[in-house]
């Protein structure tokens, strides 16, 4: 059976692993969570996932949480020849994508769901300085890694532009990046938004989380 992946398309993390099943032929079977509900709260979801978070994946009774674990693990289960790609074996090249997908998962992300969360569940009227202060550090940072290589993590397309772009979509809806500053930034972005799985996946996927933010501004601020 085709591996489950517990998601919503508004979910950039969700997205990243999407288009990386995309990319390497490997149909998932989807399932939508309802975060109204807390379905991603119930006692069911959290055995599957101890952190209570979107995506998870269940692949045949094996349930791993956290994105960029459930993309390393389908390269090494289902990627094929496409692995040494995506995720280099070589110590030192995969280390550089650890490297950045470990800033997506513990600063990139992390400076949008912070704003996003409250926003869309808690009634925060609008982002603080400070907020769009760290989202424009964090550009500085993606900028860093751009100056190294054509791509976040190497000179090819690896599973780490594949959670940057997905958080991007999500963080250019709180806070523009300005081309003038961030030139390799908003080239790369711009290349990877022309990519196929791209435009299938993530795209719709930004659209529905910029309408979700909109929608909470407004609502928040009728408050
Ligand atoms: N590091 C995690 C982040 C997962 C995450 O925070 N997902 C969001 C949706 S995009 C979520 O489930 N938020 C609900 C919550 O934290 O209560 C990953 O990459 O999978």
């Amino acid at each position: 059976m085709a591996p489950l992946l517990y998601s919503i398309g508004a979910s950039p993390p969700a997205c990243a692993v999407r288009m990386l099943a995309d990319i390497i032929g490997l149909e998932l079977e989807l399932k939508n969570v309802d975060l109204r509900t807390m379905e991603h709260k119930s006692p069911d979801y959290v055995k599957l996932n101890p952190l209570g978070v979107i995506p998870t994946l269940n692949d045949n009774g094996f349930a791993l949480g956290d994105s960029h674990a459930i993309m390393i693990y389908l390269l090494s289960k289902y990627g094929g020849n496409k692995s040494e790609l995506l995720y280099p074996s070589d110590a030192q090249a995969r280390a550089v994508v650890n490297q950045v997908l470990f800033f997506d998962a513990s600063i990139l992300f992390i400076r949008i769901k912070v704003v996003a969360l409250p926003a869309i569940m808690e009634g925060l009227k609008a982002p603080t300085e400070r907020h769009l202060s760290d989202l424009e550090e964090a550009y500085g940072m993606l900028e860093q890694f751009l100056s190294k290589n054509r791509y976040v993590a190497a000179n090819h397309l690896t599973i780490a532009d594949l959670s940057i772009a997905t958080t991007m979509f999500a963080a250019v809806a709180i806070k523009e990046m300005d081309a003038e500053k961030f030139p390799l930034s908003t080239a790369w972005y711009k290349k990877i938004q022309e990519e196929p799985y791209y435009k299938e996946i993530a795209a719709p996927g930004g659209v529905a989380f910029s309408q979700a933010m909109a929608f909470s501004w407004k609502k928040n601020n009728q408050q």
